[in-house]
């Protein structure tokens, strides 16, 4: 079991915090400051909240002797990341009256507001409950979003297998009333006595914890990375089960051997539903009772699972839930990626792939994404479907209706800015580092478009434009923008420098490895053109980027 001595300061703060209320109500009642108190900084991410400033704006405010600029940033919980048109209206309401009007599509299939102020907090939630939206558990020590394969068209059984994004996350659901006590003021309805929560129990999880379904062949939901990765497995047609891989994550701390990132161990295959959520709740379990309490950036289940042995790990999961796992059942990836354009599905129904550049929906001069968003939305004709690509569906929209939804998005440019895109801005990824992370060491998706201008014309001249190689920057070793997962990572090191990593496949098998270390703009270029001038004239019929990197030993 994990070590109860040297608790790492969150661990207390989590025990003693009567369900996650902490003293949040004082804290938001505060008027000297658009901060919160210490402890509920920590407290109010298991609410779907994160305390911020604008980075960009510290050395004026301190040289004004002003505190910092405060505001948050609200992620909603999604599971499978799906919204109705209705919803949709109301959460652009809500971005423009609250935030800085930028929604955010996240890596994870949900959505998030920054830049919201502190007295902003309640009525922005209050709104979202009318929309029947809510934040909780969208960050904190818990089961985070439960994402999975985005793409209705892949398979008649796909509504079937989405359905169990929203099972696993209501089965990991913190039991605490606290959310409402606290952000739509209901009375007064629990404490942490009367709220017994047998899965978190008074400590919730050592760390962050993950989830996500994938519908082979597409990898879209990249379930590698994550806590535990769901294969859903289908034979002739019948969804006959599903493989449980565990231990993927992908952050790692510069200068730290003893983190590294870890794609998720296979181990084993189950048939019923029964027995998938047995395995999952005992997972959280293990993870709960063994993770390591005491260093937070040894406490993911990755390393639980290598301290405890992969063996060992299987066998207490065995005894937990009271069956073996079987032998996991063959399947295959072939894709990790968002069908971008119109499709029809198997009950002829439209779906279009909005490219968002990062996820940041926002106007722009040439396209009004925003704006067209908002337009379908009005119509009422459109579902709203999250990529874990950070991209957008428009979905289940009838074919009486196509027509008026694509005048829509050609009024507003969206067509043209969906077609126009190159390959490999197409599958680009990036963090959101500056201006509100406050981890991030470089830029990211403030920067990678600028970079990929510059990186397009290098394919161009060895004719590669039309390669799907996929690019993703994080402002930082914790590589929320997936870095570790691409053909080419870039890793912020400081401001203006990043770590060249190559060498990951296309499906989200492989992770990358550094190439070199530490290069500004001028020597990431020439670092590309070196190696697409080699790929070009040494690749193989089809390979792709990644793989020849690999049988090159380029890393
Ligand atoms: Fe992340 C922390 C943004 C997906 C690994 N992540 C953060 C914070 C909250 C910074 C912080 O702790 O204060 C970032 C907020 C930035 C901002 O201003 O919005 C942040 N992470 C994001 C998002 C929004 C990136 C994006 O541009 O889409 C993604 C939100 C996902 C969601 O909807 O829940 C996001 N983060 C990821 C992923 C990718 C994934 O899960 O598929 C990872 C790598 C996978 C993994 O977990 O290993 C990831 N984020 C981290 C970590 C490293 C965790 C660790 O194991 O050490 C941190 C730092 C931490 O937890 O201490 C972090
Ligand atoms: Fe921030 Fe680092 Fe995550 Fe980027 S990868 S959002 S810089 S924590």
């Amino acid at each position: 079991m994990s070590e109860t001595k040297n608790l790492s300061p969150v661990e207390r703060i989590k025990t003693k915090s009567d369900g996650l209320r902490g003293s949040l109500k004082e804290s938001l009642d505060e008027p000297i400051t658009g901060a919160l108190y210490d402890d509920d900084q920590t407290l109010i991410k298991f609410h779907g909240l994160y305390q911020q400033d604008d980075r960009d704006r510290r050395e004026e405010r301190s040289s004004k002797k002003l505190e910092w600029l405060y505001s948050y940033m609200v992620r909603l919980r999604l599971p499978g990341g799906f919204l109705l048109p209705k919803q949709w209206e109301g959460l652009h309401e809500i971005a423009d009256q609250y935030s800085t009007g930028v929604i955010k599509v996240t890596t994870r299939q949900t959505l998030q507001l920054h830049g919201i102020i502190k007295s902003h907090i309640k009525p922005s939630l209050q709104q979202f409950d009318l929309l029947k939206l809510d934040a909780i558990a969208a960050c904190g020590d818990v089961n985070r979003n439960v994402i999975c394969s985005a793409h209705p068209k892949q398979s008649a059984l796909h509504e079937t297998i989405f359905a169990y994004a929203d099972k696993i996350s209501s089965l990991a659901l913190p039991k605490t009333n606290a959310y409402y006590e606290i952000w739509l003021d209901k009375e007064k309805i629990g404490s942490s006595e009367t709220e017994k929560d047998p899965l978190y129990q008074d400590r919730y999880l050592p760390r962050k914890f993950k989830i996500a379904i994938a519908i082979p062949p597409n990898n879209d939901s990249d379930i590698f990375a994550n806590d535990i990765g769901l294969i859903a497995i289908i034979k002739n047609n019948q969804l006959i089960g599903f493989n449980i891989a565990a231990g993927g994550g992908l952050s790692s701390t510069h200068g730290n051997t003893n983190t590294y990132a870890r794609l998720a161990t296979m181990l084993g295959f189950v048939a019923t539903e029964e027995q998938l959520l047995k395995a999952v709740y005992e997972i959280i379990t293990i993870q709960r009772d063994y993770g390591n309490r005491g260093d937070r950036k040894l406490a993911r289940l990755k390393y639980t699972m290598d301290t405890m042995g992969v063996d060992a790990f299987k066998k207490e999961l065995a005894i937990r839930c009271g069956f073996e796992l079987a032998e996991a059942a063959p399947y295959e990836f072939t894709e990790r990626k968002d069908y971008y354009g119109w499709h029809q599905n198997h009950e002829g129904k439209w779906y279009y792939t909005l490219f968002i550049e990062n996820g940041r929906i926002t106007d722009t001069e040439t396209t009004q994404l925003k704006t067209a968003c908002y337009e379908v939305a009005k119509t009422g004709k459109a579902n709203y479907r999250f990529t874990c690509n950070q991209n957008l569906i428009l979905a289940d929209i009838l074919p009486e209706h196509k027509a008026s939804i694509e005048a829509i998005l050609v009024q507003y440019g969206v067509i043209t800015h969906t077609d126009d895109a190159s390959a490999i801005r197409k599958n680009s990824m990036a963090c959101v580092a500056f201006n509100t992370c406050p981890l991030a060491l470089a830029e990211a998706q403030r920067y990678l478009p600028t970079l990929i201008t510059k990186i397009e014309p290098i394919l161009a001249k060895y004719k590669l434009l039309s390669e799907e190689i996929t690019i993703r920057m994080t402002g930082c070793p914790n590589g929320c923008g997936r870095s570790p997962l691409a053909e080419i990572g870039l890793i912020g090191t400081a401001y203006g420098y990043y770590n060249l990593h190559i060498g990951g496949d296309r499906n989200g098998e492989r992770l990358n490895k550094e190439y070199k270390q530490h290069l500004n703009e001028t020597e990431i270029l020439a670092a590309l053109d070196d190696l697409f001038s080699n790929y070009a004239k040494a690749r193989n019929p089809a390979e792709t980027f990644g793989d020849f990197v690999i049988r090159l030993n380029l890393v």
